[in-house]
C-alpha cells in the first residue's frame, strides 16, 4: 500500500503553500487526500481514509486547536518518529509513528482522541522526564502495543 501511496504523491506539485504551527485546511471530503501532505510533515485528517478536516505540523506542537480529538488518519511523512499525545502539552497516554508510518483508520482507543505532537524521537508518555514509553505503536499501515 505504501508506494501506492508514493505514487500517488510523486509528480505533485507544492506551489507556494506555507503551513505555520498546526496548520489546518478545511476540504470537503472528496477533495481532501494525501496530496496535502507535505514531505517533511506529521499530518492527519478528522476521518479515515484521509479525508475530512486536514492538519499538518512540522515541529512540536502543544496543542491541536479545531484538530484536537479528531484525528482519524494519519501519515508521519518524514524521516523521524512522531509522537501524539492525548492530552496537550505532551502529556498524558501516547502512540508513536515510525519515520513515513500511516495508519488510514487509527484503531480504538487512539482514533479521535490526539491533543498534542512531538517530533524527532520516541518520546514518552507524561511528564518531560519520565520515561514510561508511549502504549501503542503506528507502523505501514499497523498498530501494535507496544
Ligand atoms: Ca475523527
Amino acid at each position: 500500500m505504501l508506494s501506492a501511496l508514493r505514487r500517488k504523491l510523486a509528480g505533485v506539485a507544492v506551489a507556494g503553500m506555507l503551513a505555520i504551527g498546526f496548520g489546518v485546511a478545511n476540504a470537503s471530503p472528496a477533495s481532501a487526500d494525501l496530496n496535502q501532505c507535505f514531505d517533511g510533515y506529521y499530518c492527519q485528517w478528522e476521518h479515515s481514509n484521509y479525508t475530512g478536516d486536514f492538519g499538518q505540523a512540522r515541529y512540536d506542537t502543544w496543542y491541536f486547536g479545531p484538530m484536537t480529538d479528531s484525528a482519524s488518519s494519519l501519515w508521519n511523512n518524514r524521516a523521524e518518529w512522531a509522537t501524539l499525545y492525548l492530552n496537550t502539552s505532551y502529556t498524558g497516554e501516547c502512540l508513536w509513528v515510525k519515520p513515513r508510518g500511516w495508519h488510514y483508520a487509527i484503531p480504538w482507543p487512539m482514533y479521535d482522541r490526539f491533543d498534542s505532537y512531538r517530533v524527532g524521537r520516541h518520546w514518552t508518555k507524561g511528564q518531560f522526564g519520565e520515561s514510561v514509553p508511549c502504549s501503542y505503536t503506528i507502523g505501514e499501515g499497523t498498530f501494535v502495543k507496544t
